[in-house]
């Protein structure tokens, strides 16, 4: 009985499986929907020249498919794609079963309207219902409650940038939310019920997380879920009832949230840990964050800690981190708080220019945390953690690279990684460019002769360990070689 059961079962699911890959082979192409706000009105979504004005609109007509087991793309131009108003309870953009958004796209401005290019041409999805928003609270009570919604089986979104919330994104009980190159900015949390991301098992690939506030205990939710070389800079937990709650971002038991090679810089937060409840970092430079007590409860391998500031009324600069920290470069010795560490380094990591060009150290987006050849965070890091037998990549897609001007002292299947999430590229920085602004010129001589007689260790060009002549050759060489 048992036995037959079991066949029947087993006869049942070959069948279906032979079903679906039959529906798959014949509509291999997912059905393309075009969507366009400078499209003329009246369009069916099928081609560019009749794309629809709406994202609403394609979403409602892939909902409506006769076949279900064809997936859909809506490929949206670039412009900005409100909510309609009386959302204020539910989500601006609803993804179902097999429907994907894809951004970036020229549309009807260009003469190739399937141009992409997801910097030069930007679709917002908002949930500014009335297109009124500012950081005035007061703005946003037209505004959808959440701007993305994956349903259960939704496809992905891509390319897009997501504003306008409150929740910028979540999902249906089993929905699973997957984002790549899309950027979610200038968010507004107000409730204490809500987060910017409220998502479990998700992943976020390639994502910037900026400029977004939070008026109470944390800002995102992500649990059991990835985030891979994403930035998360420039937001703001403010939090004013309660300090000793809430995070940048929290995870939760018993699967861990990894954050792989991200960059984690310029947030200020009014509570006492920044990453929080199981979450592990590999790979990560953390870098001039304001937080009240430490930078998180975390795991935490081959990062970098430094420039981060703690104590809100009288911040000092100090690199905390409770919880396990391996092969990790923290700027002071006395930086972690863990029970257990092993393998960790001390020092300046010599981002490359950590001001960027308008000298400002808390503008991100201008700084440059690519390492110096001088840095002691190159070709040393662990590759033992299991991820890493998947892919190793640095925030900019880059694989391992072994400087042979430095010894290999890493841990792990490969021996030459380096901590913090930019590889160094042997030959990508130029020790004459000492300022890092990207061109040699005669302020380099200066910023380097002022750091020799100072005794700062970047004035070791030729990483020989101690500051002496040598130096001054091999800087000088490099500079009238123009490298
Ligand atoms: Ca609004
Ligand atoms: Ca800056
Ligand atoms: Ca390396
Ligand atoms: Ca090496």
């Amino acid at each position: 009985m048992v036995n037959f059961e079991a066949g029947v079962r087993s006869s049942r699911l070959a069948f279906a499986l032979a079903a679906l890959s039959t529906a798959a082979a014949v509509h291999a192409q997912p059905l393309r929907l075009y969507v366009d706000d400078d499209a003329p009105a009246g369009g069916d979504g099928r081609l560019w020249s009749r794309a629809f004005q709406r994202v609403q609109d394609a979403l409602t007509a892939a909902r409506a498919r006769p076949d279900l087991t064809r997936a859909v793309e809506i490929v949206v131009a670039q412009g900005t794609y409100l909510a309609d108003s009386g959302l204020t309870a539910s989500s601006a953009f609803v993804l179902t079963s097999g429907v994907s958004i894809l951004g970036g796209f020229a549309g009807l401005s260009q003469a190739d309207p399937n141009q992409r290019d997801i910097d030069q041409f930007v679709s917002v999805l908002s949930g500014d219902a009335l297109g009124n928003d500012t950081m005035n609270p007061a703005t946003r009570s037209d505004n959808a409650q959440a701007v993305l919604n994956f349903a259960p089986q939704a496809g992905q979104v891509e390319g897009v940038t997501i504003t306008g919330g409150g929740i910028a994104v979540r999902q249906t009980m089993f929905g699973r939310v997957v984002l790549s190159r899309c950027r979610i900015s200038r968010n507004l949390i107000a409730s204490p019920e809500q987060t910017l991301l409220m998502v479990n098992q998700a992943t976020l690939t390639e994502c910037i997380i900026d400029g977004n506030t939070s008026e109470h205990a944390s800002l995102i939710s992500a649990v059991s879920s990835r985030l891979i070389r994403c930035i998360v800079a420039d937001n703001r937990v403010n939090n004013p009832e309660n300090r000793f709650e809430g995070s940048l971002i929290r995870g939760d038991w018993p699967t861990p949230t990894f954050m792989v090679a991200c960059l984690v810089a310029s947030n200020t937060l009014n509570t006492p840990q920044m990453i929080d409840y199981n979450v592990q970092m590999l790979g990560c430079t953390v870098v001039e964050n304001t937080v009240w007590f430490s930078l998180g409860r975390m795991t935490a391998e081959n990062c970098v800690f430094a420039r981060n500031l703690m104590g809100l009324s009288a911040p000092v600069r100090r690199n905390a981190v409770q919880g396990y920290v391996e092969s990790s470069l923290f700027e002071f010795e006395s930086d972690y708080e863990s029970h257990w560490t092993q393998l960790n380094f001390y020092g300046n990591p010599q981002f490359v220019s950590p001001e960027g060009s308008d000298g400002d150290p808390r503008t991100w987006a201008d700084n440059d945390y690519r390492l110096r050849p001088t840095s002691p965070a190159i070709d040393r890091a662990s590759t033992r953690n299991v991820i890493y037998a998947v892919d190793i990549k640095d925030i900019r897609g880059l694989p391992p690279a072994d400087d042979l001007l430095v010894p290999n002292l890493g841990v792990g299947a490969i021996l030459y990684l380096d901590a913090g999430a930019f590889e160094y590229q042997p030959g990508e920085i130029c020790i004459a460019d000492f300022d890092g602004s990207g061109a040699i010129s005669g302020v380099d001589i200066f910023a380097f002769i002022n750091a020799w007689f100072a005794g700062d260790p970047l004035a070791d060009v030729n990483r020989s360990g101690t500051l002496n002549v040598l130096d001054i050759i091999d800087f000088l060489n490099a500079w009238f070689n123009g490298c």
